[in-house]
């Protein structure tokens, strides 16, 4: 790989930065709009994303290249991403040398799981053009999060991705009393949920069977077991902490983005501390809870709120519903 000029700039910071809620951007004036790469001209794929470049495997190959990019011939997303490109993006590279190229190109994304970008960024691209999404949790420690699978399911299912559960550290239910088994319900309402246990290996099978050859990502609470899963699931140590990244030699290498993980179909990802929804309104989002279509509330309508004769409030995942409508109501 190509000797990489990451500096821990963002890209944007060469830009004047809006603050604050949602800015579209308008078009600037006299700059002519640049079209999304034709599938045709496609020739690589992102698999890692620095402040400044990014990772590309060549389509058909193994080959990885370096790339950095070229801004002009790039599609002005309406929205203000933290880079470029996101992994699982679709481009064109034009090669410099064998290790080193210049993105020129994009295609439009199918799908992208995105969250509100903490920064000066509007919108985080997580990962996109993925088929699915193995959400982690675990058993315990860190304990079961409805709160962040309703939330990760949402943004999935409103992007088309299908969706898998997987409660890893099974073991601990052997040590540890855990009530209630919240993820059972998940099972109940016919969700793909797997008790899984990196450490045992037990219940991966159901995992790889489900995935086959898609693109997937996995994605949760640090902690979790995210990477333990792959590893355990690949049988070999792909687990990034504390290595020294070949890319920047700048020593500890904790992961700060998604990445395709060499040779497979899997992008492993950072652990969230909260994922906040992006371009989802509060009406739709009761249409993701499909136990509440099976009540009937006095309001045919009924937002599921403060209303009279509402008849979804016993039901388990009622509280977290509120959560997450109420937090986009409050734009937080
Ligand atoms: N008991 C038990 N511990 C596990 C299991 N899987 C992972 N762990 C432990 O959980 C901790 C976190 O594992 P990681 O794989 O680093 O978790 P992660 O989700 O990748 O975390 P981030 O990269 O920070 O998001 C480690 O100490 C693992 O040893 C399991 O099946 N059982
Ligand atoms: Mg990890
Ligand atoms: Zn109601």
């Amino acid at each position: 790989l190509g000797k990489f000029k990451g500096n821990k700039e963002d890209w944007l910071d060469d830009e004047k930065s809006v603050s604050g809620r949602a800015h579209i951007r308008t078009p600037k004036k006299g700059k002519p709009k640049v079209e999304y790469l034709e599938a045709e001209k496609v020739n690589g794929m992102v698999v890692e994303v620095f402040p400044n470049q990014c990772v590309v495997k060549e389509l058909g190959t193994l080959r990885r290249l370096a790339c950095t990019y070229r801004k002009a011939k790039l599609p002005t997303a309406d929205i203000r991403e933290r880079a470029p490109v996101a992994v699982g993006d679709l481009v064109h590279f034009e090669e410099i040398s064998r290790t080193d190229g210049v993105i020129d190109g994009v295609s439009a994304r199918t799908n992208s799981l995105s969250r509100p970008a903490p920064e000066r960024a509007q919108r985080h691209v997580l990962v996109a053009n993925v088929k699915k999404l193995v959400i982690v949790t675990s058993v315990a420690n860190p304990e079961f999060s409805p709160g962040l699978v309703d939330r990760f399911i949402i943004a999935a299912e409103h992007q088309g991705i299908g969706v898998f559960l997987a409660i890893n550290k099974a073991d601990l239910l052997a040590t540890t009393s855990v009530a209630p088994k919240l993820w059972e319900n998940y099972s109940e309402l016919g969700y793909s949920v797997g008790l899984v246990c990196a450490k045992t290996g037990d219940g991966l099978e159901a995992i790889r069977q489900w995935i086959g050859e898609d693109l997937t990502t996995f994605c949760g609470h640090s902690g979790v077991g995210k990477t333990s899963l792959l590893n355990s699931m690949l049988g070999k140590q792909i687990g990034r902490t504390g290595e020294v990244s070949e890319f920047t030699g700048k020593g500890q290498h904790t992961t700060t983005g998604a990445y395709l993980i060499e040779g497979t179909n899997l992008i492993d990802t950072p652990g969230v501390r909260e994922f906040g929804l992006f371009g989802i309104e509060p009406e739709w989002v009761r249409d993701f809870f499909r136990e509440f279509k099976t009540r009937e509330c006095r309001d045919p309508e009924c937002f599921h709120r403060e209303e009279v004769g509402c008849a979804v409030k016993e039901l388990p995942r009622y509280s977290s519903y509120r959560r997450i409508v109420e937090s986009i109501l409050e734009g937080t």
